[in-house]
């Protein structure tokens, strides 16, 4: 599948710039005369680009330099407002693509024709990080869908958590507040690990189920390929006879679920802060583009009301083992965008942006939401029309009567810019085939109140806890914990372990113990006792329904001079067969020479290129090369990391002393396999679908 990515280097003129001298003998520095002429923002054909107008070689810079006053002053207002949440954030264009008809149950244009293609563009997100913090923080995971249908932008503004912290849209700033950067110090960056996030957390019990996914491995994906994606929210279908259904969104990805482990995204927050940017760069530039399917979970009200929760509470899910979703569709990323600015920075998602047959339900952070979404574009992009920005505007006809203001780019023509008027001109309203809301009837007292089906705050936070495998229970009462450790109040933590206890009783222990809380707590008070009989939900343990294919995934091979030429490419081969990709890593950027004298290019040196960074690893160093490796702390961390963090490991003989230096020689599992014959490397590639042998971990970690 590998295409040629976009970016070459052919054509590049290293000996552009030159410094020569006049005829006078004065210096000038000139760059290289090209075909194109460079020009101010007017037009005007620039004579010098590298020197501002003085008086004399040495004297003050003139006022009348309009080009270099139009220069800096553009570059000054380079920067717009980043995002008050979701400030880092990643996109690519493609498609959804309709599998079936579904006039049944709704009218909505890009869900009638089975097979039809709509462009779409998608951006994936950090929440609290500012725009240049790193990819690897705990937390969840923006996944914005635009949508552009025949009938209008469709944006699903979702996330990679099916629910919320809070259940009214009003605690929104309170919230982001706390979790965001205190603010005397501004600190901690991209983090809830922190006073503030904690203390409004343990006073917000109804965060607590969301606290249970933020807490799992979900929240440090190894890529926005695989991850999930949830519209969150109940919405409706409304069909053509103005039938609603109530239906909730999923975002399957086709290569599975995955995430990393906490001690590895520390590390690959140093190693590569764009860890998961470039992961989707690099999939899409060689034609390996990323695919989620659409399911849907579709009830009606009678199905709602069965359940002792509200579907229009956002702190809860419909377990898929209840109401399984039903695939309706697929989402293909195949095009990055040309300039990250125009497209990625400047798109406004707007979660009110429905097409006829897709409408609201009174989820109060819905609502909340459909205020929101249109005020912060207005801030951020500076005008109200902001849909005249290419990646806003719609892809199908428009027309209306809206004009004028701050850059306005497109311009109505003639007289008529009203109706109804009498000339016959412009566009008018359709009863027909305009967006009708659903006409639900409500009535009732106008009050500030909180559903009385709102109450139960726990028993779905237990549901997700038991519903984990083993391992990720470890890993969440890890992740509380480091969390916990570094709240500096003690009430915060104990008032936490208070929740926990309501939730489940062995993980309040567990997570007290580790914090060494003396005394446990007694409970917190639950407006709604938890329910001790939800079943278990396997569909929401990330381990359990493992991809068990190494399709899309890398393995990082350490090579130094002397390398087996055969077995490494009968390696890479085997990697390629089951659709994953190689890196090699050498002590030289330059690569290392092979036992048949041919040289292996190198995509990392050894120090840029951590096994964190990996998703397997191969030892394949020669004898030749040995030593350079022995004596570089970092070819012992990539030995001692992929031990570590689960990794299958492949070896040579020569790579044993690299064991020992990582002091892994004697814990060797199941997991290290020995490259001695060719049969060897399948029954390493066939371990790999596994993607990380979690027995190994009780060996490696604190119990
Ligand atoms: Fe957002 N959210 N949000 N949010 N949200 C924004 O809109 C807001 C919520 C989500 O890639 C902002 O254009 C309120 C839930 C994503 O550009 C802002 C409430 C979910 C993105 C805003 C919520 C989300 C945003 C900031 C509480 C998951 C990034 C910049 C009621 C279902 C979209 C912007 C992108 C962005 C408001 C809660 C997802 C301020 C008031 C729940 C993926 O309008």
């Amino acid at each position: 599948m590998a295409k040629s990515t976009k970016r070459s280097n052919a054509g590049v003129n290293i000996h552009d710039q030159k410094l020569v001298r006049g005829e006078g003998g004065e210096l000038h520095q000139i760059a290289g005369d090209g075909d194109e002429v460079l020009t101010t923002a007017q037009g005007g054909p620039v004579s010098d680009d590298q020197n501002s107008l003085k008086v004399g070689a040495r004297g003050p810079t003139l006022i009348e330099d309009f080009h270099f006053r139009e220069k800096i002053f553009h570059f000054d207002h380079e920067r717009i407002p980043e995002r008050v949440v979701h400030a880092r954030g990643y996109a690519a264009h493609g498609f959804f693509e309709n599998y079936k008809s579904l006039a049944k149950y709704t009218r909505a244009d890009l869900f009638q024709r089975a097979g039809e293609r709509t462009p779409a563009f998608v951006r994936f997100s950090t929440v609290a990080g500012s725009k240049g913090s790193f990819d690897l923080a705990r937390d969840v995971r923006g996944f914005a869908v635009k949508i552009y249908t025949q009938e209008g932008n469709w944006d699903l503004v979702g996330n990679n958590i099916p629910v919320f912290f809070i259940q009214d849209a009003i605690k929104f700033p309170d919230l982001v507040h706390a979790v965001k950067e205190e603010p005397d110090s501004a600190f901690p960056q991209a983090q809830s690990a922190h006073d503030n996030f904690w203390d409004f957390i343990s006073l917000t019990p109804e965060s607590m189920h969301m606290v249970m996914w933020q807490m799992s491995d979900r929240t440090i994906p190894r890529s926005f390929r695989f991850m999930e994606g949830f519209g969150v929210h109940t919405f409706r279908f409304v069909n053509e006879k103005g039938e609603s259904t109530f239906v909730k969104f999923h975002w399957k990805p086709k290569l599975g679920l995955q995430s990393v482990m906490w001690n590895e995204a520390v590390k690959i927050n140093g190693a590569d802060p764009d860890f998961h940017r470039r992961d989707l760069w690099t999939a899409i530039q060689t034609g390996n583009y990323p695919e989620w399917e659409l399911q849907v979970q579709l009830f009606e009200q009678d199905f709602a009301d069965k359940f002792d929760f509200d579907v229009l509470d956002p702190t809860k899910i419909i377990p898929e083992e209840i109401l399984p979703p039903v695939p309706i569709g697929r989402l293909v990323l195949d095009r990055m965008p040309d300039n990250f600015f125009a497209e990625t920075e400047q798109v406004a998602f707007m979660t009110q942006n429905v097409p006829p047959g897709i409408d609201f339900s009174n989820d109060p952070l819905l609502q909340g939401r459909n205020f929101s979404y249109l005020d912060t574009q207005l801030k951020r992009l500076g005008s109200p029309n902001f849909t005249h920005i290419p990646i806003n505007a719609p892809k199908c006809p428009f027309a209306h009567f809206q004009q004028d203001g701050h850059m306005a780019m497109r311009n109505p023509v003639g007289r008529v810019n009203y109706q109804p008027n009498s000339f016959g001109v412009g566009p008018r309203e359709t009863a027909a085939r305009g967006f009708t809301s659903f006409p639900e009837n409500e009535a009732g007292e106008k009050r500030r109140l909180r559903s009385e089906s709102f109450a139960d705050h726990y028993s779905q936070a237990r549901q997700f806890y038991i519903s984990q495998t083993e391992v990720e229970q470890q890993h969440l009462a890890a992740a509380l914990t480091f969390e916990l450790s570094k709240v500096k109040t003690p009430v915060i933590r104990e008032r936490m372990v208070a929740h926990l206890l309501n939730i489940d009783d062995a993980l309040a222990h567990k997570v007290a113990d580790k914090l060494g809380l003396r005394e446990m707590p007694e409970p917190a008070d639950a407006a709604v006792p938890t329910r001790q009989d939800l079943d278990p939900s396997p569909a929401l343990s990330i381990i359990a329904k493992g991809p068990k294919r190494f399709e899309g995934r890398k393995l990082g091979i350490l090579v130094s001079d002397g390398v087996d030429a055969k077995l490494l490419a009968a390696l890479k081969a085997a990697i390629a067969k089951e659709g994953g990709t190689c890196e090699i890593v050498a002590p030289k950027v330059t690569g290392a020479e092979a036992d048949d004298e041919t040289i292996v290019e190198a995509d990392e040196m050894i120090d840029g290129g951590p096994s964190v960074l990996f998703d397997a690893v191969a030892l394949l160093p020669g004898e030749a090369g040995l030593a350079d490796l022995l004596a570089e702390s970092t070819a012992r961390d990539f030995v001692a990391d992929a031990f570590a963090h689960c990794k299958f490991i492949a070896y040579v003989e020569a790579a044993t002393p690299l064991f020992v230096k990582a002091g892994v020689a004697d814990s060797l599992d199941e997991g290290v396999v020995a490259l001695k014959a060719k049969k060897d490397i399948a029954t390493f590639v066939a371990m790999l679908g596994d993607l990380r042998l979690w027995a190994r971990e009780p060996a490696v970690k604190m119990p």
